[in-house]
């Protein structure tokens, strides 16, 4: 037996060393979850308890009313969702709560955080969290990195009050982070924050997505484009849109808003700007002595955050952006603060928003966008219909398929796809390779391997995996699939991405 060391401590100290290795998940399914009491930890008993409130963006907890410590819960939920990212563009976001960003933290300096990490059966991968916001080994990295249908427990006390973000600490870290991992947990100073007639919940993320930017259809990561730091989008609250039209901010003239704004990254600094207004007061990168007054622009790093408040004067509306505009105008990073009330002309005596100056942006823009990828995929999907168009396809398909052949497939199953008995199965005239066309893509993809039976001979031998893209496997395949007397219909890049998604 090689069970896993049974005593505690010895458990927990190893747990880390064994979650960051990525070791198989079963070697964590027979683990009972850790619970690490900081020092004095029976101080937490004498504590009153309470269930923290999460809020999602762009709302925030109601302020901490108290000014005692006390011991808060917080059950945070790991779930991996298909969303919007984009009018016509879709993703999947592994997230805090179901939402990007994750849910709003909100707690008191001197509070004991017990704190669950629960991960969705339904979940493909662990994950785990890092918060800024605590001392110890790995910000809770270390104790609570989770299989799917597994809940972890760590508890901490938080000893700095600030505005800290947190995110997925598992491998490979900057693809969970993009992948929408990242929140904000406020621990608000013993004295509570100032008081502010609206506080809001803003965060900006860099998303690197296979297809260029406004591609439609399911968007997967791109591993190149993130090491690169070539983001395809850059959002707020965790879309192109997110804050956009009537999801717009909301306020009254002669209130105070108060944004806590914060930055999940991966890679990317925003430069923090609201067009139209200036912020009266500044908490730079989310430290608890706001410093700083009229304020443009503020430079809020990745894995970082600030404060930034304001009055707001003149009635319109205002727009959030990373001053590094392209990623504002091109890739998403604008969202909008609506202000309602009457007007004080001495202030300001303008005409409301410009929709041409934010475009595509603007409510009107992504009504157009949302139309223009309809009718761009029902053109697509008429062109496809014509017989004439199917055919020329089908044969640019065979021609580009004959050199993949060509270059690997012929070695084993012969220039004429007729294999070689008893090792190599033919493809020519195969009742394996007609009967189920999917399959055939993930033999291609994955390689083959232990006995199967072709046109009722057995075949025991090894095919490695193919290393090609999905245009060059639904190519060959359609190839091979209509040569040598084959008539075995076409396998398209749609259909080789799809099974290369769902794997196995
Ligand atoms: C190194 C030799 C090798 C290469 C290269 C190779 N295969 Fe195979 N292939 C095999 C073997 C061996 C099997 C049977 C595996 C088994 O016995 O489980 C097989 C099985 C198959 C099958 C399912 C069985 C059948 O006859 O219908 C298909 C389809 C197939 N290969 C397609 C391809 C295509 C397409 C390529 C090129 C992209 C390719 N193979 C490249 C060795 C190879
Ligand atoms: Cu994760």
């Amino acid at each position: 037996m090689n069970n896993p060391p049974s005593h505690p401590r010895l458990r927990a100290a190893l747990l880390p060393l064994i979650a960051f290795t990525l070791a198989p998940l079963g070697a964590l399914s027979s683990e009972q979850p850790v619970t690490a009491k900081p020092n004095g930890a029976p101080l937490a008993a004498d504590l009153p308890l309470e269930v923290a409130v999460l809020t999602a963006a762009p709302q925030v907890p109601p302020a901490i009313g108290r000014r005692h410590p006390a011991k808060v819960v917080v059950n945070l939920e790991v779930k991996e969702v298909t969303k919007r990212l984009a009018d016509g563009v879709e993703y999947t976001f592994w997230t805090y709560g179901g939402e990007v960003p994750g849910l709003f933290i909100r707690v008191r300096e001197g509070d004991v955080v017990e704190f669950h990490l629960n991960n969705h059966p339904t979940s493909k991968v662990p994950h785990n969290i890092d918060l800024h916001a605590v001392t110890g080994a790995g910000g809770g990295a270390a104790s609570s990195f989770t299989a799917p249908g597994h809940s972890s427990q760590f508890t901490f006390t938080a000893l700095n009050s600030g505005l800290y973000v947190y995110h997925c600490a598992t491998a490979p870290v900057p693809m969970h982070i993009s992948n929408g991992m990242y929140g904000l947990i406020l621990v608000e100073p013993k004295n509570g924050m100032p008081p502010a007639d609206r506080e809001y919940y803003v965060m900006q993320g860099d998303i690197y997505t296979q297809g260029p930017t406004g591609e439609a259809g399911l968007q997967v990561f791109d591993n190149v484009k993130a090491t690169d730091e070539r983001p395809t989008y850059v959002v707020f609250n965790g879309s192109v849109g997110a804050l956009v039209g009537d999801k717009a901010l909301q306020a009254k003239v002669g209130e105070t808003v108060r944004l806590y704004f914060g930055v999940g990254g991966p890679n990317l600094t925003s430069s923090f700007h609201v067009i139209g207004e200036i912020f009266d007061r500044l908490w730079p990168e989310g430290g608890m002595k706001f410093v700083q007054e009229n304020v443009q622009t503020t430079l809020v790093p990745a894995g970082g955050s600030t404060i930034a408040e304001f009055k707001v004067e003149v009635p319109g509306t205002y727009i959030l952006v990373d001053h590094s505009l392209s990623r504002a105008f091109n890739k998403g990073a604008l969202g909008m603060l609506k202000v309602t009330g009457p007007e004080t002309r001495v202030l300001y005596s303008g005409k409301e928003i410009d929709e041409v100056y934010i475009g595509q942006q603007s409510a009107a823009g992504s009504v157009a966008s949302t139309r223009e990828a309809q009718l761009v995929a029902q053109m697509a999907a008429a062109i496809a219909r014509i017989p004439e168009i199917a055919n020329i396809t089908k044969e640019i398909q065979m021609e580009r398929g004959k050199k993949v052949f060509l270059t690997a497939c012929f070695v084993c199953h012969m220039a004429e796809g007729q294999g070689l008995p008893a090792v190599f199965p033919p493809l020519a005239g195969s009742d394996y390779l007609k009967a189920d066309k999917l399959r055939a893509v993930r033999n291609v993809l994955k390689g083959l391997s232990g006995p199967i039976t072709v046109n009722g001979k057995p075949y025991n031998n090894m095919m490695p995996p193919q290393e090609f893209t999905d245009d060059q496997v639904a190519d060959v395949l359609t190839y091979v699939m209509n040569s040598w007397g084959n008539d075995f219909g076409t396998v398209s890049a749609d259909e080789v991405k799809r099974v290369r998604r769902d794997g196995q």
